[in-house]
């Protein structure tokens, strides 16, 4: 690639406001797989006083026919992906004629057919592909679309309400809608096809009646109802909530098999992959329940904050995505567990997104430069953007922040605006000073924290020192406005009252600067601190606790959250310790003790038992060093889990078998199913003929859930029934490929030395498909991500699994490639002979013709 090719950077700073508005747009689609014409009638006018240029986006268009207030009109030029139109009037009528081919957009990005379906995907810049347009997020429009296909396409679907149908003088038909919201073009949809619809309605809490209408491939009408209730369910809480209503009379979500990501909120017409769609009992996990209701309300929540308060520019994606974020995570805590939710945001955290703001694609949760804006739909856009909300949501209050919202809506309704604007509302409505705070939205890299204790018996005063540092490359006086949660248990476990001088003290401490000390008097003996309480900032915070006071947390804090935390470090802890001598690992008793406590008691929140006696993730135990040493790890807690599962093998036994599923949904059978599963996962792991039936009997059973932990726990311990309940699976499930994708992941997982064989096999198998983004990443996505012995191994064969399927993916899907290629960037974290073979891999990428801007970007900055 020539320097002048290579794909250019846009920079926040260079922002300008367009110089044309879009006042109306009328859209016709004559749909064919090859040859879909599509017809642009915008309404324009100039924005400012100098006879500047409109300059249009474009990609992938063949351009027919161009009229400038009905004559046609010749003074404009296309440049790469520009049409540059000279001398147009004040106001005009701008008409233009494009051609574009659905059928052999493999990208998924525009207008493109999923299994028969045309559907379209515009956000970030897909519209671009559509027809020409200012295709970005601050130049908003009304919408009619016309829509025209032949009548195997039963369903023409849009934007807005339906306002008129009927049949074409050619024997095909038509439907018309209209969006009355004015919208971003990345917001517009179309969907035709032909659809099973289940239909409902939602009664609002002003009392008007929304149509709700879920389209699904024929035959799956039966794995609808979970959606529908939880889109209900969404509608209800953020009426609750955040006394938000919707606005349009109709809802509709589509399901479609080829799709980029989990789902997409366009206006009054989300499209969703189907596998955040699709359940029952027995084809989904209780894990792709929540998962569903959290996406539907995800997208739901959109409607305002991203729809009718959208982005200015893509610099401020986390605006919607970050506060989006939040509000589901709130959502699935009002209505499941606080501490799961919370659990499972945090290990998001940990494991990806300090691990990418400490790789070469670190970016602040508002970047300043971007080349290909799909790149950056992080974890740190979306997860860190939504700790970033939590964290004012913790210093305003919950009164306050409501408050903030609603100026918000008040002052930016209809527009597009910047994080600037909502930080701004959140201040002025709570009359506390947000400036400092405002530095999360530039700094990138995750801050640390370290916390010195003292105690001071004779004045029973206790102190707490922070000292924060700034992630490495800040601007000099960058510290951090951090909440700083804390708890103080005495020797019972009890919560001490935070006092000094007579006045209660905030137990969320405001740490400003560098080093502050804070202290509480009447401390009547040394206290064990619960510090970054429920993970009050997303901080790597260095504290050097006793395996005594981690084991008290467990026990006593009062956020379930802190004792997971404590756990968690307990684990981190011993795996540090057996860093020199590997084969000699082993969990102390009284950890073992802990554990055996938990599973005995079968009381309480079974939920987080089971979570409580996990092993942490390799990439937890990754991010604790420097440079990975994957081998040590995987020895010592190959050893840790082993040692669990041995003895503790009477005590999983039993509580297997005492605890009764009853097959439902509700909270209590899920948790049941939960600490069943991990049992099941130890049992493996310890061979005897009981063990085997169990496994048998819960891989037979109707529930997925209970199936699935079967089938894990086999395919991780090696266990000799993997191989026949794997083949079992197979040809019970063939039909259903979503349900495969669960098959094509455990299959990845294989640890024995064939697993590259095996998977290259698997790439033959009737239900995988390259094109299909949910097919690569179940089988090839789950091998990079967990199976860590066989990808990491030592003579580079698992990198060049996945550099071969990268270089493939290249040339079919850029947005899937890009984001499969996530585990080479971290590659200067490896020992030396694993770094130069993942390097290997980014430099062959790197010397690809054809190389797409999605992974440019990154294996750019990760070779540099
Ligand atoms: N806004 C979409 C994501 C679009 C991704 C474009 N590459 C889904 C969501 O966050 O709700
Ligand atoms: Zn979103």
């Amino acid at each position: 690639m020539t320097v002048s090719e290579q794909p250019q950077a846009q920079y926040l700073k260079d922002y300008t406001a367009p110089n044309f508005s879009i006042e109306h747009t009328e859209l016709t689609f004559d749909l064919q797989p090859l040859n879909t014409k599509v017809t642009a009638l915008l309404t324009l006018k100039r924005t400012t006083h100098e006879n500047s240029a409109l300059v249009l986006d474009g990609i992938d268009l063949q351009l027919i026919e161009l009229e400038v207030d009905n004559t046609p009109y010749s003074n404009y030029k296309v440049e790469g992906e520009h049409l540059i139109i000279n001398d147009l009037p004040h106001a005009c009528q701008l008409k233009m004629v494009t051609k574009i081919s659905p059928q052999t957009n493999t990208s998924l990005e525009g207008l493109y057919l999923s299994g028969g379906a045309y559907c379209t995907q515009c956000e970030a810049q897909g519209f671009r592909k559509i027809t020409y347009f200012m295709d970005r997020p601050d130049v908003l429009s009304t919408y009619d679309v016309t829509i025209i296909a032949d009548k195997s396409f039963k369903q023409l679907l849009s934007n807005g309400n339906e306002i008129d149908s009927g049949e074409t003088q050619d024997g095909r038909h038509f439907a018309k809608w209209q969006d009355p919201f004015k919208k971003p073009s990345y917001l517009f949809a179309l969907v035709a096809g032909d659809f099973d619809v289940l239909k409902d309605t939602y009664t609002t809490k002003s009392g008007r009646e929304i149509e709700l209408a879920l389209f699904v491939d024929k035959g799956n009408l039966s794995k609808t109802p979970h959606a529908i209730n939880s889109l209900k369910k969404a509608m209800q809480w953020d009426e609750e909530r955040f006394d938000l209503e919707y606005d349009l009379d109709i809802y509709m979500i589509v399901a479609v098999d080829f799709f980029n990501m989990g789902a997409m909120e366009n206006k009054g017409l989300n499209v969703f992959n189907s596998k955040c769609v699709l359940a029952n009992q027995e084809t989904a996990t209780d894990k792709d329940y929540h998962t569903i209701e959290s996406i539907v309300g995800h997208e739901y929540f959109h409607n305002w904050t991203g729809n009718r308060v959208t982005c200015r520019d893509w610099f401020q994606l986390s605006l919607k995505e970050g506060l989006t974020v939040f509000r589901d995570q709130e959502f699935s805590s009002d209505l499941g567990s606080r501490a799961l939710n919370r659990i499972d945001a945090v290990k998001v955290m940990r494991t990806h997104q300090f691990s990418e703001d400490a790789g070469p694609m670190a970016h602040p949760i508002r970047p300043e430069k971007v080349i290909e804006m799909n790149n950056f739909y992080t974890v740190t856009v979306y997860d860190k953007g939504a700790e970033v909300i939590r964290m004012m949501h913790t210093l305003l209050g919950e009164v306050n922040f409501q408050k903030g919202m609603q100026l918000y809506f008040e002052r930016h309704d209809g527009q597009a605006v910047t994080c600037d604007d909502f930080v701004a509302a959140m201040s002025d409505a709570s009359a506390i000073d947000l400036s400092q705070f405002k530095r999360w939205y530039n700094q990138s890299g995750t801050p640390r924290l370290k916390a010195i204790q003292h105690y001071d018996q004779e004045k029973q005063l206790f102190t707490l020192t922070v000292e924060q540092s700034a992630p490495l490359n800040q601007p000099d006086n960058s510290n951090l406005h951090i909440p700083f949660a804390i708890e103080l248990l005495n020797e019972k476990g009890e919560s001490t009252a935070l006092t000094y001088q007579g006045e209660q003290q905030d137990h969320v401490l405001n740490v400003t600067e560098q080093t502050q000390t804070f202290t509480f008097d009447s401390i009547e003996s040394r206290p064990v601190a619960v510090l970054l309480e429920d993970f009050s900032a997303p901080c790597i915070l260095n504290q050097q606790n006793s395996e005594h006071d981690l084991l008290h947390i467990m026990r006593f804090a009062r956020s379930d959250f802190s004792r997971w935390d404590a756990q968690q470090q307990l684990f981190i802890k011993a795996v540090k310790e057996a860093m020199d001598a590997p084969e000699q690992a082993k969990l102390s008793d009284n950890v073992i003790t802990a554990l055996r406590v938990l599973v005995e008691a079968q009381s309480g929140d079974l939920a987080l038992i089971a979570e409580l006696i996990k092993l942490p993730s390799f990439d937890t135990f990754a991010a604790e060093f420097e440079i990975i040493q994957v081998d040590e790890i995987i020895t010592i807690t190959t050893r840790f889990e082993q040692q669990i599962a041995t003895q503790l093998a009477s005590e999983f036994l039993s509580c297997y078998n005492s605890l009764v599923d009853d097959g439902s949904i509700n909270a209590n059978a899920v948790a049941i199913r939960a600490l069943k599963g991990m049992c099941l996962h130890y049992l493996a792991k310890t061979q005897n003929d009981e063990v085997s039936s169990i496994i048998s009997n819960a891989a037979d059973s109707s529930n997925m859930t209970n199936v699935l932990a079967a089938l894990s726990a086999v395919v991780k311990a090696s266990h000799p029934l993997s191989g026949s309940l794997l083949n079992h699976f197979d040809s019970q499930w063939r039909h259903d490929v979503l349900v495969m994708d669960k098959w094509f992941a455990l299959q990845a997982m294989h640890a024995d030395a064939d697993a590259i064989d095996n998977i290259k096999a698997l790439y033959e198998h009737p239900s995988f498909d390259f094109s299909n983004p949910n097919r690569v990443r179940a089988l090839v996505g789950s091998f990079s991500h967990f199976n860590t012995s066989q990808f990491h191994r030592e003579d580079g064969k698992g990198y060049e699994l996945l550099g071969d399927l990268l270089i493939k993916l290249n040339a079919i899907n850029p947005q899937n490639a890009s984001r499969m290629l996530t585990p080479f960037m971290s590659w200067k974290r490896f020992d030396e002979t694993r770094a130069k073979a993942m390097k290997a891999q980014l430099q062959r990428l790197a010397n690809l013709d054809g190389l797409s801007a999605d992974l440019y970007e990154k294996v750019e900055k990760a070779l540099n």
